[in-house]
């Protein structure tokens, strides 16, 4: 079937207003098939779900349909999930014998999502945005919850898995990214300490995004104010550390996740301390202690754990993220090390900052 044509079937069978005019690929996500459809009525989004990498859509479309109704509930603007015409959170067919899933949003109209920080604002805004998203998260009830990934933010397991790729090495690829590969296997003994944190319960679970990379935020674009947390497919149990490392690991560079030139890929303190104020201004009635004491290493953590997981993909024949061209997820690795390399010798500092604007709020 050719490509525009499955998917105006596939948006047909949602219960949405207006014939179809328009549909083109849309946005920068790594993970779902992601579509604009316009109609004569409306725009709308259409995600094809990942389900490799979401291996129980029924369950995940739970997960969405819950938190977006208590979220709209509560008055807080959050997607929309369009039924199908019976009446199902998604869609389910076959296709030449293989199980596709669809599910269409309403298009969450004059906002901008950024790929990365244009200025201070934009991210301390988002900063902000998720830090609040995180407390809205907070009166959940975990157990109404599934696991959509297992062991999503699991570090150590992380390495192992990258450890697994490297010994099997399915391309021969290894011989490419020894560089890369040495950094990360000097690094095995720095990974576990979130995961142990949470063991012993000297680091609360909560109930996290666990994926808040800048574009999975939608600005308003005049103001550049946060409208939406969306990309709720990871919400479950996890560390806030996860949801502070993860912004900004990306929005914390100087360049794009695949940028090319590493002399153009920098950490930046300054970009660090405003999202860091943004966020701790919402959290910083519920952040624990440790939890603060462990937001610069946070970003640390959850750099190498993004660098691991792209070099892991790329040894294991590109099989998770989507990618545009043979070795961008070694581009991708590339950068996210040298990003955590330089938070690795920024850790003091950042720390200093981080009390700095505590001790500010309280
Ligand atoms: P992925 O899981 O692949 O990252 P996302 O759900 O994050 O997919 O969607 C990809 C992109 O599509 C987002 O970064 C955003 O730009 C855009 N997007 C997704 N949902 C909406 C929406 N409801 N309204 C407007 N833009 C959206
Ligand atoms: C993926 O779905 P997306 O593009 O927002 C990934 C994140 C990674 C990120 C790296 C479910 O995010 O965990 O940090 O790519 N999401 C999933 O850019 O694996
Ligand atoms: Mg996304």
């Amino acid at each position: 079937m050719d490509y525009i044509k499955e998917f105006k079937e596939a948006a047909e069978a949602f219960q949405i207003d207006g014939e179809v005019v328009d549909i083109q690929p849309y946005g920068e996500g790594h993970i779902n098939q992601t579509l604009l459809v316009t109609t004569s009525k409306k725009r709308y989004i259409l995600q094809k779900m990942n389900t490799n990498v979401f291996s129980d859509p029924d369950s995940l479309m739970k997960n969405i349909c819950y938190v977006t109704e208590a979220l709209s509930s509560k008055g807080i603007e959050t997607l929309h999930v369009v039924p199908t015409k019976s009446k199902s959170s998604f869609l389910k067919r076959k296709n030449e014998g293989k199980e596709e899933c669809f599910r269409i949003y309403d298009f969450i109209e004059n906002t901008v999502t950024f790929q990365k920080v244009t200025d201070k604002e934009v991210f301390y805004n988002s900063g902000k945005a998720f830090g609040e998203f995180q407390n809205y998260l907070a009166s959940f009830d975990a157990s109404l919850l599934s696991e959509t990934i297992p062991n999503f933010h699991n570090t150590p397991k992380r390495y192992l898995d990258f450890e697994e790729a490297l010994r099997k090495d399915k391309l021969n690829r290894a011989k490419d990214c020894q560089e890369e590969i040495d950094f990360i296997l000097a690094h095995k003994n720095t990974l576990a300490c979130v995961v142990e944190g949470m063991k012993n319960g000297s680091i609360p679970l909560r109930v996290t995004h666990n994926d808040t990379k800048l574009n999975n935020i939608l600005m308003d674009e005049k103001t550049h104010k946060a409208r939406a947390v969306i990309d709720l497919d990871t919400i479950m149990p996890g560390s806030m550390l996860y949801d502070f490392g993860d912004s900004i690991r990306f929005g914390a560079s100087t360049a794009a996740e695949d940028e090319k030139d590493l002399d153009k890929v920098h950490f930046d303190a300054e970009l660090f301390k405003a999202y860091a104020e943004g966020f701790c201004e919402a959290v910083y009635k519920s952040i624990t202690p440790r939890e603060l004491e462990l937001l610069p290493y946070s970003a640390y953590l959850l750099t190498m754990e993004c660098g691991m997981r792209f070099l892991t993909d790329y040894l294991s024949g590109d099989t998770y993220f989507a990618i545009k061209y043979s070795d961008h997820n070694l581009i991708r690795t590339r950068t996210q090390l040298k990003l955590a390399k330089e938070v690795e010798e920024s850790v003091e500092e950042l720390q200093t900052i981080v009390q700095k604007i505590y001790k500010n709020l309280i």
